[in-house]
């Protein structure tokens, strides 16, 4: 094994492990009547190129890495309605599995470029053979309207080496403000139609007892 291998093994291993974990949360909702608020489940080691890029931007050195860089390993959960981010989270932090080292909120508090999303940094465990490590892990909980936006935002990003003109950089924060009308009016829509569910189901209950 190269030092890459060896140093991005166990973060493969953690992806692997919280995919399983997270897709079976979305199979026990799926199995259950409810709504099911994890839509998918994604998860990435970051490539060497990337590690390479964001260690340079940030002058960080080889033996620093773990420590400054939170996303070698990435998952990624993305749900339907911007409410169903808040039950994720609250899922997450009910569990056992992992600790949760640092949250971050770029729904209330989007980024300068449009990007939206709820961040968590966990702290989880590894069983390795020599041993537990503990390592980093980034959970990025996003509806599918925000991924929408920052997988497009992302690619253009790459596209123009991290410095995407003015004038293209302004229409991103407005198409992503177009993106948050749109969650905005799926969840409306989606109370609207429980709305009619409810009073329908009332009707013929009450046709029921008549
Ligand atoms: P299902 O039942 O199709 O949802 P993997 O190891 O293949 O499970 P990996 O390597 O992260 O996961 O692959 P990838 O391609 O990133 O996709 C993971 C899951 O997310 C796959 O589903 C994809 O079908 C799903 N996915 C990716 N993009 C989208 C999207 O835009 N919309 C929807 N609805 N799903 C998407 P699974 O896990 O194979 O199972
Ligand atoms: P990747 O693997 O290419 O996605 P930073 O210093 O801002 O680069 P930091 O401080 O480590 O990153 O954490 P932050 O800001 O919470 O962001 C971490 C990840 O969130 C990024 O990883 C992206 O995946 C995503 N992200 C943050 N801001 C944006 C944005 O403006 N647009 C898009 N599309 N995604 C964003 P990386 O490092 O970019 O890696």
């Amino acid at each position: 094994m190269n030092s890459w291998d060896e140093l991005l093994s166990p973060y493969k291993q953690a992806v692997e492990e919280l995919k399983v974990k997270l897709k079976g949360v979305r199979e026990q909702y799926q199995k259950s009547s409810n709504h099911t608020p994890i839509e998918f489940v994604t998860g990435r080691v970051k490539p060497v190129s990337s590690i390479l890029n964001k260690a340079a931007r940030k002058k960080i050195s080889f033996d620093h890495l773990e420590q400054e860089i939170q996303d070698l390993a990435g998952v990624r959960i993305v749900t339907q309605f911007v409410e169903d981010i808040e039950t994720v989270v609250e899922l997450i932090r009910k569990r056992t599995d992992f600790e949760i080292l640092e949250e971050r909120d770029y729904i209330i508090e989007q980024k300068p470029s449009g990007y939206r999303s709820y961040h968590l940094i966990i702290w989880y465990p590894v069983q390795t053979i020599q041993g537990e490590k503990k390592i980093q892990v980034e959970l990025q909980v996003r509806t599918l309207s925000m991924n929408f936006w920052a997988t497009i935002e992302h690619s253009l990003r790459y596209k123009y080496s991290g410095e995407i003109p003015d004038e293209i950089g302004r229409r991103l924060i407005r198409a992503s403000e177009a993106a948050f009308k749109l969650d905005e009016e799926m969840s409306i829509i989606r109370d609207e139609v429980r709305e009619a569910q409810e009073l329908l189901m009332a009707k013929r209950h009450q046709q029921d007892i008549n």
